[in-house]
């Protein structure tokens, strides 16, 4: 039978891909988006739901009869730094709602998208081992390092099923990124092919992890989808597909876009940059569930290009 299944943050950058996915995957029907935002196209059933009123959520949760639940409601990096407090109750508490209501109402699984942002200025730079010291300097990070703890604790005390991968940067076409440190990964298309210019919020050399939306919206559903024994890491799974430069991603937007210019800006974005990995070792996800990345930045600068001007056209 069809999981019945509730996105929460479904509006953002992860969730407008990944909704469309699941309701090919499982039926328009059986999958609820939810936000504290209309979507922007309406293409199932959508309610409106504010991941801190808890009372709504569960409502919504025993009237729809659903049985997984992608927890996406979250302030990243960037934007997080301006509100600390909020970012913490939004991130941390909306996840503890979660994890009380599959508790209490048996939920079969629950996905808790992690990210690179549990990295800190302590953590090996470089293919940056699944265990490794967790010391954010954001208030982002600090919730999610905390949160997969969390997802730990239910997971072995209560048994509740939680999933979850540490998501890099990623990058799409379908929509635009908000309130990230990976932001620019984005920008940057949309910036070469409107107006042949980008200017750059991180420095030129800033190597960070990378990975298409196809790559990350199949990990979601792999992980979701494998048999329960065979994840052996109820943290978080850290997740690799890419890792570039601002100049790299220039110079290969550039073959296909030969006027294209760049300058470099860096504000507080930059810093945040700074304190996380450049690349990821995700042996732990290959070998326990199967993942296998596709794209590299070759293959993803020709399909971003090709699809952001199918956009504009
Ligand atoms: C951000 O930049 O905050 C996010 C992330 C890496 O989790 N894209």
């Amino acid at each position: 039978m069809n999981p019945k299944i509730l996105v929460t943050g479904a509006n953002g950058q992860i969730g407008t891909t990944l909704v469309s996915a699941l309701r090919e995957e499982y039926g328009i029907d059986n999958v609820v988006s939810s936000d504290i935002t209309e979507p922007k196209e309406i293409t199932g059933p959508h309610c409106f739901l504010d991941i801190l009123n808890e009372q709504r959520l569960r409502e919504h949760v025993k009237d729809l009869g659903i049985t997984q639940i992608y927890h996406l409601a979250a302030i990243l990096s960037a934007n997080g730094e301006w509100n600390p407090l909020k970012t913490w109750n939004v991130n941390f508490n909306g996840l503890l709602s979660i994890l009380e209501l599959a508790k209490e109402e048996k939920i079969e699984r629950i996905f808790f998208p992690s990210t690179i942002a549990v990295h800190g200025l302590n953590t090996p730079k470089t293919q940056t081992p699944q265990h490794a010291a967790l010391d954010p300097t954001t208030v982002y990070g600090m919730s999610k390092v905390t949160g997969e703890l969390w997802c730990n604790y239910y997971f072995k005390r209560y048994g509740v099923d939680v999933r979850s991968v540490r998501y890099p940067g990623i990058i799409g076409y379908r929509s635009i990124p908000h309130g990230g440190t990976t932001d620019y990964a984005v920008e940057i298309f949309h910036e070469a092919i409107k107006n042949n210019n980008y200017e750059c919020f991180l420095e030129k050399d800033t190597r960070l992890p990378m990975m298409y939306m196809p790559d990350a919206i199949r990990a979601t559903v792999k992980i979701m989808q494998a048999p329960k024994n065979d994840l052996q890491i109820r943290t978080s799974y850290n997740l690799a597909g890419m890792s570039f430069t601002p100049k790299e991603i220039f110079e290969e937007i550039k073959k296909h876009l030969p006027n294209f210019t760049i300058s470099y800006k860096p504000d507080f974005r930059q810093e945040i940059a700074a304190s996380w990995s450049e690349s990821i070792d995700d042996q732990a996800a290959r070998s326990d569930w199967g993942w296998a990345h596709e794209y590299d930045l070759e293959k993803m600068t020709q399909d971003m290009i090709f699809q952001i001007k199918k956009q504009y056209e």
